[in-house]
């Protein structure tokens, strides 16, 4: 097997060299009307959108890039069923808490739920025919859903992680997928959190102990390593 890595932090990227198309995924996290847009649950809750909006045009080159490639792309969710009866009642409480309760009605329909237009996409990170879609009740991306069934099925081994927010869901996936034992890469410039110490700060995490979760690069150096080279 011809090795090859990604440039990052801690350490280069993934640990045994063995990064191909057909055993690694990026899965997009998340990057939902409801985190991302005007009148959404983030915007309601009051944090700017601004910060959630800077990842969109560097997972772009990083989607455009891996679909050239063949890598598998992920795209997930967060959402609850119309009757709420997935949503833990201390998450509904705590959202109310903040004003703007799961279920609620706003400007995008209710919030964080399956079907509302909160709940889409946003339009410039809109899925391509084929590309797998995870939807989610909560933070993590693998309780509750059918992905590592599909990931083990695929035969990946090796997750990038993009989306939102890099301190809440992403770091709940990546977290998950470690002690499942995927092979996790975090970009940096891919993620953002409604708090930017908070981002730095679970960048920060993920590099100790040598890497406790997985590795962090920036997009720029993934499209880098994955371009054939000239
Ligand atoms: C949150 C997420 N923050 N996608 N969800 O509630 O990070």
């Amino acid at each position: 097997m011809t090795k090859k890595y990604v440039d990052a932090d801690p350490y280069r990227w993934p640990y045994n060299g063995d990064l191909r198309p057909e055993n690694t995924c990026i899965i997009v996290i998340d990057m939902q009307v409801d985190f991302c847009s005007k009148g959404g649950y983030v915007d309601t809750m009051g944090y700017d959108i601004s910060l959630t909006r800077a990842p969109i045009e560097p997972i772009q080159k990083v989607l455009s890039c891996m679909r050239d490639q063949g890598y598998h792309i992920i795209h997930t969710r967060e959402g609850h069923r119309p009757d709420l009866a997935d949503c833990p009642p201390n998450k509904r409480w705590r959202s109310a808490q903040i004003g703007a309760e799961i279920g609620s009605a706003g400007p995008c329909g209710r919030i964080l739920v399956r079907g509302e237009p909160g709940w889409e996409l946003i339009p410039e990170l809109q899925p391509l025919d084929g590309e797998i879609i995870i939807d989610k009740p909560g933070k993590g991306s693998f309780v509750g859903t059918n992905l590592d069934l599909i990931l083990r099925s695929q035969g990946i081994v090796n997750i990038i992680l993009a989306g939102v927010t890099t301190d809440v869901c992403v770091h709940t996936t990546m977290r998950n997928g470690n002690d499942m034992g995927y092979e996790c890469l975090l970009l940096e410039d891919c993620c953002a959190a409604t708090d930017p110490d908070n981002h730095a700060a679970a960048i920060s995490m993920v590099k100790k102990q040598g890497g406790v979760f997985g590795s962090c690069t920036t997009s720029d150096r993934l499209v880098a390593a994955l371009s054939p080279s000239e």
